[in-house]
């Protein structure tokens, strides 16, 4: 007789990684093996990784690097966002000024397919859509990705949006 399993496979997730003082690439990698071996995370993949110029903030901030990774989870959104906040903390960052410099920032971009409204967590990320530093990334991962709500394709709107010169693709694999 068959018994009904139940596998349990859990939410995909799209992080995005940013920062620009320090060195941001080693902590990157330190957040993503912090993410790796975390009980209620598996699978997870990095995008390539960029060299981006700033978007908003202060004029004289140095480029960004930025990439994005995908994971699976069985952790609720929220406590996904603390986590986030507290691997930031550990890499020594500092809020002083809106879009200032920062060692690393880490946004939920996409959590599945859901759609998330409260105070301190909106997800999909509000700005997602309009940047290519996100969006570079989350189609190298996955080039079939849409937009959970307005079903838009990522790919399509990467390509509607103006060439930001100066942003470079530092390296496939990190
Ligand atoms: N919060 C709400 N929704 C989310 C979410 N989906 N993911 C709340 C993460 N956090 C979310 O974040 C402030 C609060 O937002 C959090 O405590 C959380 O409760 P923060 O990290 O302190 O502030 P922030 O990241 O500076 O602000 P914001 O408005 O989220 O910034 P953005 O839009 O993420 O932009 N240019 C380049 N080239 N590369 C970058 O990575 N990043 C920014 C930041 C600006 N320009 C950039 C880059
Ligand atoms: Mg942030």
């Amino acid at each position: 007789m068959f018994r009904a399993m139940k596998i349990h496979q859990g939410i995909t997730t799209y992080l995005g990684l940013g920062g620009n003082l320090g060195d941001p690439l080693a902590a990157f990698c330190r957040t993503r093996q912090k993410l790796s071996a975390h009980p209620a995370i598996r699978d997870c993949r990095s995008s390539p990784l960029y060299q981006t110029p700033p978007v908003g903030g202060p004029a004289d901030q140095p480029d960004y690097l930025n990439a994005v990774l995908m994971l699976k989870t069985d952790l609720a959104a929220v406590e996904l966002l603390t986590l986030c906040l507290t691997l930031e903390q550990a890499e020594g960052r500092e809020r002083k000024e809106r879009w200032g410099v920062r060692t690393l920032d880490i946004d939920l971009l996409l959590f599945g397919e859901q759609q998330i409204t409260e105070s301190n967590l909106e997800v999909p990320h509000p700005r997602l859509m309009e940047r290519q530093f996100v969006l570079l990334p989350l189609v190298a991962l996955n080039p079939a990705l849409q937009h959970p709500v307005s079903g838009v394709s990522m790919q399509r709107q990467l390509d509607k949006l103006p060439q930001v010169e100066n942003i470079k693709l530092l390296q496939l694999n990190w």
